[in-house]
Parts: C-alpha cells; sequence; structure tokens
C-alpha cells in the first residue's frame, strides 16, 4: 500500500486560527447561561432551527452564539469540509488506513446517477443487486419461496455481527409497524451460543430462511452460528444436503468462502469493498429489512439517505442539519469537556436506534491518532448513548439535570404518531419539550424557595440549568424518515472525523482483541495442558477455566 499523501498532512488543529479563536471564545460563553442568552434575544428560538427534507433541528438551546456559529463555520472551512465531502461523493480512496473508497453514498444513489470507483461506474451493480433483492423478497413474503419440505417460510433468521447486525435489527425494530406480520424476525450475533439456541427454540426448520450476512465471510462469531444453524436445519430436515439451498442465502462479497460453505452463490446478493460494515445497512445486508417491509417501502427507505445525502453534499455549512450536529459535538467534547453524547428517541419503535449509532459513532470518530498518524492534540469522538423516552426519564436522566457532568442531549420526537391511543401521543411529546426546556433552565433557589421549600432542602432541588440539547423533529415515522435520520448521523460522525482529521472509516481497535482470543480458545479447548506464554492474570483465569472442564 503506497503511503498516504502529503495533501493528507493538514496543519495542526490546534495552530488554526478558528480554533484558536473559539478556545478564547468557549471562555466568554462560558461565563453565559442559556437563560441569560434567551433573555437577550426573545427571536432565539425560532432563530436557532434549521429545516431540510423533513427534519427540522432547533439548536438554540446549545451554549452558542452568533460568534460561536461564525468561528465554528470557520473552522470546517479551514478544515477544508467541502473538498472532504466532496472527495467522499467523488469516489476518492479516503479511508486511507485500508486504501479504500468509502461510497455508502452509492448505495442509495438513484438509477443514472453515475458514481466512478478506478474509473468503474458502480451504480448499475447497485440497482441490479437490489433488483434481485426485490425478486427474492417477492418470493419469499408471498410463498411462492418454499422451503426443502414445500412448506413456505414463515421465519428469517439473519446472523451475522457488528454492521452486518446492528443496521438490521434496528432498522427492522425502527420499521415494524410497516413489517409484514405474518412472517417471524430474529437476529443472531453472539458468539455465545444462548444466542442462537434462543432464536431457534420454537421453531420449525422446515419454515426457518437463515441469512448469513458477513462481507468477509470468515467473521468467527458469523461463521460459527451459521455452522450451529446449519446443522440445527439439516437435523429438523432429516439430514439431506441438498436442503441447504432452499433455506440458506448469503450476504457477502466474498463468493469463494460462500460457495465453500455450501449455499449456492445463486443464492448469493453481493455488496463492494468500498461499503464500511457500519454504513452497509442499506445495502444487500439489509435483506432482511427488505423481506420484513417489502422492496417499495425499501426503495422509500434508500430515497431518504439520497435526500440527506445530497442536502450535507449541497447545502451552505450554516444550514446544512449534519454539518451543524457534527460541529456542536466538536464544540462540546473540545471545549466544553463533554464526554459523552445522549441520544434520546421518543418513539418506541426507535429503542435500538442509540445501539446503533454506538457503532456508527464510536467505532468511527474513537480514534487517537490523524490521518497522518500523528497523536491527535484534542479530544475525539465522544461516547454515544440513549434510551428511549420516557423510561430514560424515570432512570439516568437525574444524572444529566444534577450531576457534575455536562451531557449534550439529542431528543428526537415525532410530531404524529403510529398508534394513537387516546392522549398518549401527546403525554409522550409533551416530555420531550419539558425535558429540553428543564435542561437548559433548570430552576433556581428562588424559584424553589418561593414553593415553600425549607431551606435545607432548596439545594437539592435546585436545577442548574444550562444544560444544552438539540430537537430533532419529523411528522411521522416512515421508512423515508429512517433513512434521513440515519444519514444524518452518518455525515455528523464524517464531519467531525475531518475536523478531527482522523479516519473515520477504519477499525483497528478491534483487531488485537480478535487475534489474542484465536490464541486462547486452543488453550482453553486443548486436551493436554497448554504452554502458555500470557501475563500472570490471564493465565491464572484460563486456568479456572480449564479446571471446570
Ligand atoms: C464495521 C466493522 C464490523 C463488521 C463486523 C462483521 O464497520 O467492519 O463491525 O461489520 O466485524 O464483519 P463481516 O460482515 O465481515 O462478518
Amino acid at each position: 500500500m503506497t503511503t498516504p499523501s502529503t495533501s493528507l498532512l493538514e496543519p495542526s488543529l490546534l495552530e488554526l486560527p478558528a480554533w484558536r479563536a473559539l478556545r478564547q471564545h468557549a471562555k466568554e460563553v462560558s461565563k453565559t447561561t442559556l437563560r441569560q442568552l434567551f433573555e437577550n434575544d426573545p427571536e432565539r428560538g425560532t432563530r436557532y432551527n434549521a429545516e431540510a427534507v423533513g427534519i427540522f433541528l432547533d439548536y438554540s438551546k446549545n451554549r452558542i452564539t452568533d460568534e460561536t456559529l461564525k468561528l465554528l463555520l470557520e473552522l470546517a472551512e479551514q478544515r477544508s469540509l467541502k473538498q472532504r465531502i466532496d472527495a467522499m461523493f467523488r469516489g476518492d480512496r479516503i479511508n486511507v488506513t485500508e486504501n479504500r473508497a468509502v461510497l455508502h453514498v452509492a448505495l442509495r444513489a438513484p438509477k443514472g446517477q453515475s458514481i466512478l470507483v478506478d474509473g468503474e461506474d458502480v451504480v448499475p451493480g447497485v440497482h441490479a443487486v437490489l433488483d434481485k433483492m426485490s425478486a427474492f423478497s417477492d418470493k419469499v413474503r408471498s410463498g411462492a419461496w418454499k422451503g426443502h419440505t414445500g412448506k413456505r417460510i414463515r421465519n428469517i433468521i439473519n446472523i451475522g455481527i457488528g454492521g452486518s447486525d446492528r443496521g438490521p435489527v434496528m432498522a427492522y425494530e425502527a420499521l415494524k409497524h410497516y413489517s409484514q406480520r405474518d412472517l417471524t424476525f430474529r437476529f443472531v450475533s453472539n458468539v455465545d451460543g444462548t444466542d442462537f439456541v434462543e432464536a431457534v427454540r420454537d421453531l420449525s426448520a422446515d419454515e426457518t430462511l437463515f441469512l448469513v450476512a458477513s462481507k468477509t465471510f470468515t467473521t468467527l462469531e458469523t461463521m460459527t452460528n451459521a455452522h450451529a444453524a446449519r446443522a440445527w436445519a439439516l437435523k429438523g430436515l432429516g439430514g439431506d444436503e441438498s436442503a441447504v439451498a432452499k433455506h440458506f442465502v448469503a450476504i457477502s462479497t466474498n463468493a469463494k468462502e460462500v460457495a465453500k460453505f455450501g449455499i449456492d452463490t445463486a443464492n448469493m446478493f453481493g455488496f463492494w469493498d468500498w461499503v464500511g460494515g457500519r454504513y452497509s445497512m442499506e445495502s444487500a445486508i439489509g435483506l432482511s429489512t427488505m423481506l420484513a417491509i417489502g422492496p417499495d417501502n425499501f426503495r422509500a427507505l434508500l430515497s431518504g439517505f439520497h435526500q440527506m445525502d445530497e442536502h450535507f453534499r449541497s447545502a451552505p455549512f450554516e444550514k446544512n442539519l449534519p454539518v451543524l450536529l457534527g460541529l456542536f459535538t466538536v464544540w462540546y467534547t473540545d471545549f466544553f469537556d463533554a464526554q459523552t453524547q445522549a441520544v434520546l428517541p421518543y418513539e418506541q419503535y426507535l429503542k435500538r436506534f442509540p445501539a446503533y449509532l454506538q457503532q456508527l459513532t464510536m467505532e468511527s470518530n474513537g480514534k487517537h491518532v490523524t490521518l497522518d498518524g500523528k497523536r491527535v492534540e484534542t479530544e475525539t469522538g465522544p461516547v454515544y448513548w440513549g434510551e428511549p423516552g420516557t423510561n430514560g426519564q424515570h432512570s439516568f436522566y437525574q444524572l444529566i439535570h444534577q450531576g457534575t457532568r455536562l451531557i449534550p442531549c439529542d431528543f428526537i420526537g415525532f410530531l404524529k404518531t403510529l398508534n394513537p391511543l387516546g392522549d398518549q401521543h401527546a403525554m409522550l411529546m409533551a416530555n420531550v419539550f419539558a425535558q429540553a426546556e428543564a435542561l437548559a433552565f433548570g430552576k433556581t433557589a428562588e424559584q424553589v424557595k418561593a414553593e415553600g421549600t425549607p431551606d435545607w432542602l432548596v439545594p437539592h432541588r435546585v436545577f442548574e440549568g444550562n444544560r444544552p440539547s438539540n430537537t430533532i423533529l419529523a411528522e411521522r415515522l416512515t421508512p423515508e424518515i429512517l433513512g434521513k435520520l440515519v444519514a444524518l448521523y452518518e455525515h455528523s460522525v464524517f464531519t467531525q472525523g475531518v475536523i478531527w482529521n482522523i479516519d473515520s472509516f477504519d477499525q483497528w481497535g478491534v483487531e488485537l482483541g480478535k487475534v489474542l482470543a484465536q490464541k486462547i480458545i486452543g488453550e482453553l479447548t486443548s486436551e493436554t495442558e497448554p504452554k502458555m506464554a500470557h501475563d500472570s492474570s490471564t493465565t491464572n483465569l484460563i486456568r479456572k477455566f480449564r479446571a471446570t472442564r
């Protein structure tokens, strides 16, 4: 592999004029409060909004001023964000350490658009796979696809992990409302046998279809579970090897390994090395999603992604939703010492959205060296976490309101519910607005006293406020809106990565543990006492395990 070109040798972040100015400016902003900022500018709540492609962002409850915005936008300029966005969309190899293009945007490009990788237009190939997925989905959903014994498929189990699992799980839950309810969907990821055993315990093999989703088709967890599934299915189907063809399909870039496993490559749905795992839910990896919601809804999901892509690529930065979100994250991470970012969807169907974002954000921006291999000079990717509202309110919100840490929050809500039930949707949304208000403005000692609270109790009941949040609203959770929301965070992550000058598309950090585990598997299972060269703690733990065998 060639070494990175000199264009990656960005100037020191700390030396950029905008960064220096932001450092000074942050001191000023720290002295003021959201209460004061709102008092000084009665229009703030309507001024600090942006809306695009059906997503409304109220960012007024951030600890920012016009000057902050101006400087953050200058920072984006000085970090050449526009050029970097163009480079991604052009198919440049911006994943430097893996020497790959990063083209999840091509997965949702409409027919007729052209995106070149090494001189070849990849969009027709994307649509060929989509068409193949659609034809297959139609067959399974209609019952035309029969299992080995002639019965139709009722159960679909996706076997995959990481990027080949989290997106499908999240999308299935998010879009359950649109799913075909006479099909059962389950997702197996963990190498813990419990995951597989529980997933199949009440299913019968003759009605079950396995989707083995693995870009490389060599991942330990997935291949182990796929072999367990093969053994389970063959047992249930009388041991006839030819049954595999009717009950297993593969989603992979590795046709050779797929064939080796025994899956007919005619039943393989391909994708490409320019699709990163955590950016792959709308590729063939999304086959379970398409089976659940149908090809038309899946295309609506893709259209949502694409609309946000176009917005990110072309909107001026001051109105650009992903750019704004990304810059706010940099602002709190580097100038306010915020270590985490909460994502709080007030929508039960989005219950796995925070977990999905954890991989997207933390695997992408959990990096400590810059593109040119130097130690970063600032903090990078924060910890993302969250739970759907209102459940979180009755558990961890206490710390967000009255703890000692600053935790920027993204509230996500919908104006209309998919399941109207009395006034429950208004109750839900009242909580979104109330939480953001309480975090920003709090409750002063005077207000607490005025309620007749005894003096000794006052400090406990004071809310300092001044805790920042974004409120993200859309009309209703649809496949299209889900695509927009995911793309919003994808491009926010990219924006952050550009400011930090890190590779948001590699994941070397997951390697070391994998390699060590391979070695330890042998030591745990060997018949004879293995020769070990670990530290004394690891050796002791291995011995403890072996003693029970
Ligand atoms: C994501 C990572 C990682 C990957 C899994 C599964 O960006 O690359 O989470 O998706 O390790 O890999 P396979 O799809 O190759 O099994």
